[in-house]
């Protein structure tokens, strides 16, 4: 774990009330924590802008019932395999699936592949989120 240095913010107190307001809501012991984890959404934010290695999830809901949709998905993750770690598939009810897909890739390797994913008639919702592999910090 790398070393800790103490550091001091010039803020204005009514923005100061309404963070420890939120952070308190959310389960923070303290504002060093979030801070940090402002922080990091930062240094995540920046390795999706500049096209770094990130890992991902795309959760989807699609049309079961939508002809050919779920070969369509499949032959997507064959097609990038190198950027498809697992994927996991929940048939929710008659209707309805469940999709869960772990990738891993540069940020625009794997947003290309959701958003083809997530384009395709009959997915009825879905979201990427993207993170950092957690090196460097
Ligand atoms: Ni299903």
């Amino acid at each position: 774990m790398a070393e800790l240095v103490r550091t001091g913010v010039s803020i204005e107190q009514d923005l100061l009330e309404k963070f420890d307001k939120v952070i308190a809501r959310r389960g923070y012991g303290n504002r060093s924590e979030a801070l940090r984890d402002l922080i990091r959404e930062m240094l995540v934010s920046e390795a999706v802008n500049a096209n770094k290695p990130v890992v991902a999830t795309l959760s989807m809901v699609y049309d079961h019932h939508r002809p050919e949709l779920s070969n369509k998905l499949n032959a997507a993750q064959h097609r990038h395999h190198g950027n498809v770690l697992a994927a996991t598939h929940v048939h929710l009810d008659e209707n309805n699936c469940f999709e869960v897909v772990i990738m891993k890739g540069l940020a625009g390797e794997v947003k290309h592949l959701a958003d083809h994913m997530l384009s395709m008639r009959g997915v009825k919702h879905g979201k990427l989120v993207m993170t950092a592999t957690g090196k460097g910090f």
